[in-house]
């Protein structure tokens, strides 16, 4: 290469070097656009068929039947391999020319585009005649007839890829009979023969009353369980699992975990900060369990265990008074900054005034006083925009005609359906909380009716009434940052002070411990002084000797925090090994599926978490696992989301790692680097931790935890 200084910029630009640097494709993604990832024994026969498992059985919504009557009966299907000799009729069917529409729908997810290819792939090789299409925009381009068709050259570009850059993605929901029929008409004259929904819990809600509306038409539609927010678990009613994990789950908590390990890393190096994560999750807690698992950071919540926390002492004293006290269960909001702060307070005591906090993005979802707000409000908005047509955010615009609104519902101005709903104490708790919070409990629901969490400044509320009483506790003298005994001896020493006199003067646990406390009278450099005056070891006037006010100094706790939101990042991920994996075998799942006459089933993968050589694909039946759930304040039916079980194995063993990962003693942090999402290598973990303990052993009911805890 020419001298830097020689090179004029036209030759630079031409030259091949730099034309490799500021491509936009390097090494590492050309290596992800070539790799193929391994299918399942099952389809490396030529063509596959559906066997129906009468094992998984279901316990059925009443109201499911009604709605969902053509795939209520549907039943948990294994796809087979066999060779393509045996029956004409069948490999005719399968092998037939298609006309095939995939759509995403909801947050992304890694991993969507390998969805894609599986199909592909899968669709080609049975026959190259079929055309498959992208629903540009998500469920909006159904509506629309927006397509665009699916190419060798452009599935190719986004093989193993992240995001949903390809066709893109979208919220809207198909929530009325006008959005349905002008879907089904699009679908129609597209000549589809099975349209597949990628989506969330909601999105194969959308996919089941899809397949109910084009059944006559024999359009086929296949959902597919994505969601970064790992709430799509499927176990049939006697608790068998169906669907592990969905897809998307894994790249998002190791990206998130990659982040805040790296945070631990710089908490501990500096040791000045706490670092508060929230992590993306809307309602459930899986990932910022995942991510416990994967940092070993100093705190993690898990709003699922927060809702069901029961108050011992209001309990007894309700016994005792032999009342029910409905506050006793459930924590509140000052409770759980009470539980934050006792971890600070804990970690400083040993000199570790720092540390890494993970809050789910969730968490006020279980929060008692919260999710009183956010149902009530909920339903008012949903009935404002029933009963007047009119949307309620268009009508107030601004938080304080929102705050008017609701104050007139409590005045009886407004008698709409909801001035029952709102009452002066609500308006009273509600006027109580900073505008910032009123105004994200007041944000708009997404198009399904759920609460937007992500909008939420939920660090920022917590780390608000942290910070508030923390300041109590550091005048009430609680809240100090313990001294190395060798250092304080040491300072006194080099000053010309004797350690030995001083010590029991200042501190309340002198010899006792390796961490010394300064008195709780001491909070000041005032009290500090007196209490010297009061020792006979300094008169009024004189000043506090330097080494003492130095180790005065270094016992009070500054509280700094910076607060940071994974969510968006990880989730633009681009995919680890395992979800490249996991969803080309679910779109190779979804062909069979759809070659085989299915519809109104989701694609799902068992043992996900042994050797892949045991994975084995099935189909899921969606309507089955409907239930009736309040949604914009009536109820709607809707596929359950599963949020974290507390009886688990992966949460236990959290819970019972808390104390050491806390570190609050004089020893090491425990914290833990899973490194970066790899692709080449072998040293990747592969698969996800919770994913991994859950498969391990059963579920506990609370009386057997209570007994494996006391050990008897
Ligand atoms: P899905 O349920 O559609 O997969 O999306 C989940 C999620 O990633 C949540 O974690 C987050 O709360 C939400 O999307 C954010 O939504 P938006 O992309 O609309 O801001």
């Amino acid at each position: 290469m020419p001298e830097p200084s020689n090179i004029r910029l036209d030759k630079l630009l031409d030259h091949p070097a730099v034309a490799d640097a500021v491509a936009d494709v390097n090494l590492e993604f050309k290596e992800r656009i070539a790799y193929r990832p391994p299918v399942c024994e099952a389809f490396k026969n030529p063509i596959t068929h559906l066997v129906t498992d009468a094992q998984y059985q279901f316990k059925i919504d009443k109201e499911a039947h009604r709605q969902l009557s053509h795939i209520i009966d549907n039943a948990v299907q294994r796809v087979e391999g066999n060779d393509d000799g045996d029956d004409d009729d069948v490999v005719r069917r399968y092998k037939k020319a298609r006309n095939i529409g995939i759509v995403f729908s909801g947050g992304p997810s890694p991993g969507g585009h390998n969805v894609i290819a599986g199909i592909f792939d899968a669709a080609k090789a049975a026959n190259p005649q079929t055309r498959l299409f992208g629903f540009l925009m998500g469920p909006d381009g159904i509506i629309d007839g927006d397509t665009v068709e699916l190419t060798h050259e452009l599935v190719d570009r986004f093989r193993n890829v992240g995001g949903f850059t390809m066709i893109k993605t979208g919220r809207t929901k198909i929530d009325d009979e006008n959005k349905m029929s002008l879907s089904r008409e699009t679908c129609k004259n597209m000549e589809l023969d099975a349209l597949v929904v990628v989506g969330g819990d909601d999105s194969n809600t959308n996919a089941a009353f899809l397949a109910q509306e084009m059944f006559e038409d024999g359009i086929q539609v296949i959902g597919v369980p994505k969601t970064i927010d790992g709430d799509i678990q499927v176990r049939d009613a006697g608790g068998k699992v169906l669907c592990a994990m969905s897809f998307g789950f894994h790249t998002a908590a190791r990206a998130f975990s990659q982040a805040i390990a790296n945070l631990c890393t710089d908490a501990g190096s500096d040791v000045k900060y706490w670092h508060v994560c929230k992590v993306m999750g809307r309602v459930a807690s899986h990932l910022a369990l995942e991510v416990a698992l994967q940092t070993h950071a100093n705190m993690t919540l898990i709003g699922e265990d927060l809702a069901d926390y029961m108050d011992d002492a209001r309990l007894e004293k309700a016994e005792k008074e032999g009342v029910v006290d409905y506050t006793a269960y459930g924590m509140t909001l000052r409770h759980l900054s009470r539980v934050i702060c006792d971890a600070i307070l804990d970690r400083a005591a040993v000199g570790k005034n720092y540390g890494v906090l993970v809050v789910p993005e969730g968490v006020l979802e279980f929060i008692n006083e919260i999710q009183v707000f956010i149902i009530k409000l909920s339903t008012i908005i949903g009935n404002f925009n029933k009963l007047h047509d009119q949307d309620f955010h268009t009508a107030f615009p601004t938080l304080n005609l929102k705050l008017e609104y609701l104050r007139r519902l409590v005045r009886g101005i407004r008698k709409d359906v909801s001035y029952h709903v709102w009452n002066a104490r609500d308006d009273e708790l509600f006027n109580d909380i900073p505008s910032f919070f009123q105004e994200g409990l007041l944000t708009e629901r997404d198009s399904h009716g759920n609460f937007q969490f992500s909008q939420v400044e939920t660090e920022a509320v917590l780390l608000g009434l942290v910070k508030d009483y923390l300041d109590l506790l550091k005048e009430k003298g609680h809240y100090k940052i313990g001294i190395q005994d060798v250092q304080f001896v040491k300072t006194l020493q080099k000053g010309g002070l004797d350690p030995e006199l001083y010590g029991p003067i200042l501190f309340g646990n002198w010899k006792q411990a390796r961490f010394l406390m300064i008195k709780k009278t001491i909070i000041s450099k005032k009290t500090l002084t007196s209490t010297l005056v009061k020792a006979g070891f300094l008169s009024d006037e004189d000043p506090i000797p330097a080494p003492i006010e130095k180790i005065f100094e270094q016992s009070v706790p500054k509280f700094k925090n910076q607060a940071h939101f994974y969510g968006y990042d990880g989730r633009g991920s681009n995919p680890t090994r395992f979800d490249c994996i996991y969803t080309y075998n679910l779109g190779r799942t979804v062909f069979s599926l759809i070659a085989n006459g299915a519809t109104g089933q989701m694609a799902a993968i068992l043992n996900l978490e042994q050797d892949f050589a045991n994975w084995r694909p099935i189909g899921i039946p969606i309507a089955p696992l409907m239930h009736l759930e309040e949604r914009k304040g009536k109820l709607e039916l809707v596929l359950e989301k599963s949020i974290v079980d507390i009886h688990s194995p992966a949460f236990r063993v959290v819970k019972m790692f808390r104390d050491k990962w806390l570190a609050a003693n004089p020893g090491e942090d425990h914290y833990r680097h899973p490194g970066p999402i790899r692709f080449a290598g072998t040293s990747e973990e592969n698969r996800p931790i919770t994913l991994l303990l859950n498969a391990m052993g059963g579920h506990l009911s609370t009386q057997d935890e209570k007994v494996a805890e006391s050990g008897t």
